[in-house]
């Protein structure tokens, strides 16, 4: 802390703060537990998607048995004669593969690979998917977990799964922290090179082989898919035009799939969810995030058949034009590709491990790459309010319980003796009893809660407005911060807290929740106080809020990254998306 005019007494609970590994050290981490294969549910039953291999594979035997069989009628044979495959309105074009095409290709394949581990990551940490903004247990369309047990409070964090390693980025349990930075940092890498790939495409005659003109391409895939399916390819001519196929699934991939992707992806975050007003209430959470898994598996399934494809119709034609530049019988493409795939194998390799021995790295350098984008979101204020028959019949429990005397005699006795201090950089120091709180000015809101891990519920709080809290206590100019302090400890050890940036607890539904859908808060939910903070992810929420402490700066709290979370889990101290 920068000096103060005269510094103010600091607040007690400062000692009780943890530091933290700059790493991820197995013996502190969540001890892992393993989830179950994907499932998916069809009514009331679940099916596991293992039945999909043997089915596809039966499936794909009938396909070649039928399109054979098919080719030998007279119809389908002339069906294809006067539909090649290549669409006849289909443009050719005369650049070949220039460089900048190739060089794309690369790097978006590059940056892919780490976005879906790290994408995977992020999903394991609440293993399920809902269309509904809330997300009771059982209405998960799809999970890799077993059911939320019944007999036992089960916290999300008690939901998560662990990645392999080679898998996942960085892989283990509950890493979504880490694995956030990479999904954000590497997407803005992937949008600029697919803004430049756009602006590149449609300045040059490339946009024609992705583009179809004419409804011509369905016959043309149609018939195409009947000739690979019977293993007698068309022929191909892939150095000037694509067959109709290929540009439907391409066209597909790079202006469907990869746009729903971004936009789904924004729309899962909190900031962006509520600036959005009614359009993000109809859009919710979970819908987005159920399409932006779908969006995913359309990707797995086309980096799969269209790498596939590369090898079955001619490896070296492939490699030449797209990694070689060159429309020939030499073999300049093939050692190229081969070197590209011994850079994705590395960075592959590699991921995880600098992720894990680095971790306080990967959560500076996202935070260097993608912090102003979550500055800026920060300040967005929340336009969604949401009514009465919003409310979720279930909101997930998460966190660390407090586990203190102190805390079961306030709980016994009502919480009659709570006292929260604010105190710090600030005017007046005050302490407030609830009966104190209560008798202020009441605000209540319905509003949805995002949790980072991946669930969201909706709930009606009410309590004081931070603002009437400022109002009284008067930060004073040097005052950047605010410090919630909780009466329990994070997972780790030292007790969780948080710290807000000022500008935050003016925000119109930055609250101290004392009531839950118009009940006392429950002890489970953070009795007596808790934070509501609506434009940012649920972990910023400190639940048991016993002390804030205004301050200039938070780099000799804890271990100086803005929050329990933040130090030991490397989430950023800012996270409005
Ligand atoms: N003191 C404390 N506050 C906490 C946490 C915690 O572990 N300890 N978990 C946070 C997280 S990650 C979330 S999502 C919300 C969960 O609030 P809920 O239990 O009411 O759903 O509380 C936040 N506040
Ligand atoms: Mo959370």
């Amino acid at each position: 802390m920068s000096k103060a005019p005269q510094s103010p007494p600091t607040e007690p609970l400062r000692a009780s703060l943890s530091d933290a590994d700059d790493r991820i050290r197995l013996n502190h981490w969540m001890p892992p537990q393993q989830g179950i294969f994907p499932h998916i549910r069809i009514g009331q039953r679940w099916i596991n998607t293992l039945w999909g291999l043997p089915i596809a594979a039966a499936a794909l035997l009938c396909l070649i048995a039928l399109a054979q069989s098919l080719r030998e009628l007279h119809s389908v044979a002339s069906f294809i004669q006067s539909h090649p495959g290549i669409a006849q309105s289909a443009p050719s074009v005369d650049s070949g593969f220039p460089w900048w095409l190739q060089l794309q290709h690369f790097l978006n394949m590059f940056f892919m690979l780490f976005i879906m581990r790290a994408g995977l990551q992020i999903l394991a940490d609440h293993p399920r998917l809902y269309w509904r903004r809330d997300c009771t247990p059982g209405t998960d369309w799809f999970r890799f977990q077993v059911p939320v047990p019944k007999d036992r409070i089960w916290t999300a964090k008690d939901d998560s799964v662990t990645l392999p390693t080679w898998l996942g980025i960085p892989g283990l349990r509950h890493t979504l922290g880490l694995a956030r930075w990479w999904h954000f940092s590497i997407n803005l890498l992937w949008l600029i090179n697919g803004i430049a790939f756009y602006a590149l495409l449609f300045s040059t005659d490339q946009w024609r082989r992705l583009v179809p003109l004419t409804w011509e391409v369905f016959p043309a895939a149609l018939s195409t898919a009947i000739q690979y399916a019977s293993l007698n390819f068309p022929v191909d001519e892939g150095w000037t035009r694509y067959n109709g196929l290929q540009q439907f699934s391409y066209f597909v991939t790079v202006f469907v799939a990869a746009p729903i992707s971004i936009l789904t992806g924004l729309m899962q975050s909190p900031a962006i969810s509520n600036a959005l007003g009614w359009f993000g209430r109809l859009l919710n959470r979970q819908a987005m995030r159920s399409v932006h898994f779908i969006a995913f598996t359309w990707f797995v399934v086309f980096i799969l058949a269209h790498g596939a494809m590369v090898f079955i119709t001619g490896i070296r034609q492939n490699t030449n034009h797209m990694f070689g530049g060159v429309n020939d019988a030499s073999w300049r493409g093939l050692p190229l590709f081969l070197v590209a795939m011994a850079i994705l194998v590395a960075a592959w390799l590699i991921a995880s491990p600098i992720t894990i021995r680095y971790a306080r790295l990967v959560q500076r350098t996202g935070a260097f790459m993608i912090g102003w984008l979550m500055e800026i979101a920060e300040g967005w204020d929340p336009r969604s309010q949401l009514t009465k028959e919003d409310i979720s019949p279930y909101f997930w429990p998460n966190g660390t319980m407090p586990n203190s005397k102190e805390f079961d005699h306030l709980l016994a006795e009502n919480f009659v003796s709570y006292r929260l201090r604010v105190s710090g950089l600030v005017e007046e120091s005050r302490e407030f009893s609830l009966a104190d709180l209560r008798a202020m000015a009441k605000q209540e809101q319905i509003t949805t809660h995002f949790c980072i891990q991946g669930w969201s519920g909706v709930a009606e709080w009410g309590g004081v407005a931070m603002r009437d809290i400022l109002d009284l206590v008067k930060p004073t100019p040097e005052a950047r911060y605010a410090v919630f302090y909780s009466l329990a400890d994070g997972a780790d050890g030292g007790r969780y807290y948080d710290v807000h940036g000022i500008g935050n607890m003016r925000h119109a539904l930055t609250i101290l929740a004392y009531e839950m859908n118009g009940a006392p808060l429950s002890a489970l939910h953070g009795a007596p106080l808790r934070l509501r903070c609506e434009n940012e992810l649920g972990f910023k929420m400190v639940k048991w809020v016993t002390a804030i402490e205004f301050v200039h700066d938070f780099a000799d709290l804890g271990a100086g990254q803005g929050g329990y979370n933040e130090d030991h889990e490397f989430y950023g101290y800012r996270m409005p998306i």
